[in-house]
């Protein structure tokens, strides 16, 4: 992880390291979730580094979100977090809702972007693709900006988030840049993506050129982390596949886009590397493959699934957790928006 050991400097501002990410309670977390984020997430607070992770409610919204199911979701992801090793007494976990001062960021990163910056965004043409986008709401189509408002908030130096997200990281460097000149101050790091691991990129069990996605409108197409065993030994079961045998270098994976994802998850839940994978299961067929990788992902997955369960027993207790980590977001959080209100020019004078 050469990335994290860096210290970003902007100016003769020097940063400390400290990772934000989020993820959002929009439906269920699935694999994609889990190998491109969460299990980074607890590789990086084990690695000892300072972390604030948070379930952006405020971006789920940017869609319709029933809202009994909103809050069921935003605590079902805060027992995915714990059940998956992060530790709230270590990291700080906490709903984004909570701290208000994200929303307050976001608003003045709405006057510094450039519409321009905006319109090259691809999730937001992704998630309006074969939908009339006039439709879409104001928030989604601002929703970088209130992600770079979630990472700058905290001075964050790094962000562990799947290939997808690469993009609103890049665009928060833009930001955090053109505030630092608009207003010839170094206050704000350019923030550094961490994009590692076999599986940053899960692909959808039914259609290998589509992201694995927890609002994707077929179950089948992924594996939740509420499945339980035979569920997710038969989705892979039913994965889509092709005829062939697996071959013995990477290379022959080219151009069998559902194979290549099926052996980089195998890749990811076993630890080991593509190649290892191959060397096993060279020559083989997916009538070998598949059984496998189905008791391999049973044997990672149910030990969460079930220790999610066990913390979803006592929705309380999460919801302790989750405003205990909003306070201490919140002390972070505070002096950086206030600092932030400053440079811009507004008057702070209530006691
Ligand atoms: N398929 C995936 N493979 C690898 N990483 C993934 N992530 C999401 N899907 C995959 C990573 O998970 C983190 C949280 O993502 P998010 O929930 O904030 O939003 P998303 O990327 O839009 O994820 P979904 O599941 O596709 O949500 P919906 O369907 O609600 O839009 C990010 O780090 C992301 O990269």
């Amino acid at each position: 992880m050469t990335d994290a050991v860096q210290t970003p400097h902007v100016g003769q501002t020097k940063f400390a390291p400290r990772v934000f990410s989020g993820i959002q309670p929009s439906g269920g977390l699935t694999l994609g979730n889990y190998l491109g984020a969460l299990k980074r997430f607890v590789e990086m607070q084990d690695q000892g580094m300072e972390a604030i992770y948070c379930i952006v409610d405020l971006h789920a919204i940017t869609t319709w979100q029933d809202p009994e199911r909103l809050r069921q979701q935003t605590r079902e992801a805060a027992a995915a977090f714990i059940a998956a090793g992060v530790d709230p007494k270590r990291s700080i976990l906490f709903n984004q809702s909570q701290v208000s001062a994200h929303a307050e960021l976001a608003w003045v990163f709405n006057c510094v972007t450039r519409l321009g910056w905006m319109n090259r965004m691809t999730q937001f043409k992704d998630k309006t693709a074969g939908k009339n986008a006039e439709n879409a709401s104001l928030g989604l189509y601002a929703y970088p900006s209130l992600m770079a408002a979630d990472i700058l908030l905290y001075h964050a130096t790094h962000v562990p988030v799947g290939e997808d997200q690469k993009q609103h990281v890049e665009l928060t460097r833009d930001i955090a840049a053109k505030f630092n000149h608009d207003y010839k101050v170094d206050f704000f790091p350019m923030t550094l993506p961490v994009i590692e691991g076999a599986a940053t990129r899960v692909m959808s069990l039914r259609d290998g050129s589509k992201k694995m996605s927890k609002s994707d409108p077929s179950d089948q197409s992924r594996i939740n982390l509420t499945d339980d065993a035979d569920t997710i030994a038969a989705k892979i079961r039913k994965a889509r596949t092709d005829a062939e045998v697996l071959p013995d270098l990477p290379e022959g994976l080219k151009d069998r886009p559902e194979a290549k994802n099926l052996v980089n998850i195998y890749a990811a839940l076993s630890g080991k590397s593509v190649e290892e994978v191959l060397a096993e299961f060279a020559g083989q067929g997916f009538g070998a493959f598949k059984p496998a990788l189905a008791d391999l992902a049973v044997a990672v997955m149910s030990p969460i699934t079930s220790e999610m369960q066990r913390l979803m027993a006592d929705p309380a207790e999460i919801d302790r957790i989750l405003g205990d980590g909003a306070d201490r977001a919140d002390a972070i959080a505070q002096p950086i928006l206030a600092r932030t209100l400053d440079i811009v020019g507004m008057i702070r004078s209530r006691r």
